[in-house]
């Protein structure tokens, strides 16, 4: 049995895109971010977050090893590339999205939307913008040389990198600057894959 826990209104969405992608059979159960700390999820999880993934009594946490973990067992499509090369190159832009692109993002709806209106600090969104141009910048260069980020197939790199550039939506964050970028922003996230997502909870 394959379970995903986690609220589709988290980083839960990037798994269950993946999921979804793959056409893996699976059950879902949304828990809430305020009870990644209740007991039941911290025998599943004792870092306390969501998404955990239940594989045949396999318990596994943070986002992007599920994701890597799914396409590696369950990618029988383009999703999981055949060569260790590839894979090398799907580790790369993953790993790249989760420590030059998210932080700067967080501290964006941090400052925009979730802390109490008193903390907010224009300064930080500013800071965190112009830390992201230069990342940014990269991914436009690659994606004007090819359709996506390892070629002409779209796979778990992907999904990984466009997962976490969707945290931009919640604050309308201008990719226009970054047009190649932008438009496969677009792309990727209105595959049908991705928009099965949002109508779960
Ligand atoms: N690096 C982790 C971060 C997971 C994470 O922080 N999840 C948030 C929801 S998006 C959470 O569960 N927060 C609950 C808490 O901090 O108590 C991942 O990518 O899975």
């Amino acid at each position: 049995m394959v379970k995903l826990y986690g609220t589709s209104k988290s980083r839960s969405a990037r798994c269950l895109w993946a999921l979804e992608e793959l056409g893996v059979k699976y059950e879902h159960e949304p828990v809430a971010v305020a009870d990644a700390k209740s007991a039941a999820h911290l025998q599943r999880n004792p870092i306390g977050h969501v998404p955990v993934l239940e594989d045949n009594g396999l318990f596994i946490c943070e986002s992007m090893a599920i994701n890597l973990y799914l396409a590696e067992k369950y990618g029988k499509n383009s999703l999981w590339p055949a060569s260790v090369e590839d894979h090398g190159r799907v580790y790369q832009w993953s790993f790249y999205a989760m420590t030059e692109l998210e932080p700067h993002l967080l501290a964006i709806l941090r400052h925009k939307l979730f802390l109490p209106a008193e903390q907010r600090s224009d300064q930080a969104v500013k800071d965190a913008s112009e830390a992201l141009k230069a990342p940014l910048a990269v991914l436009d260069g690659v994606l004007g040389r090819h359709e996506n980020l390892l070629g002409s197939a779209f796979t778990i790199a992907d999904l990984n990198v466009a997962s976490v550039l969707s945290f931009g939506t919640y604050v309308k964050f201008d990719f226009s600057a970054t047009p190649k970028l932008q438009a496969w922003l677009q792309k990727s996230w209105s595959r049908e894959a991705n928009g099965k997502v949002r109508g779960l909870k």
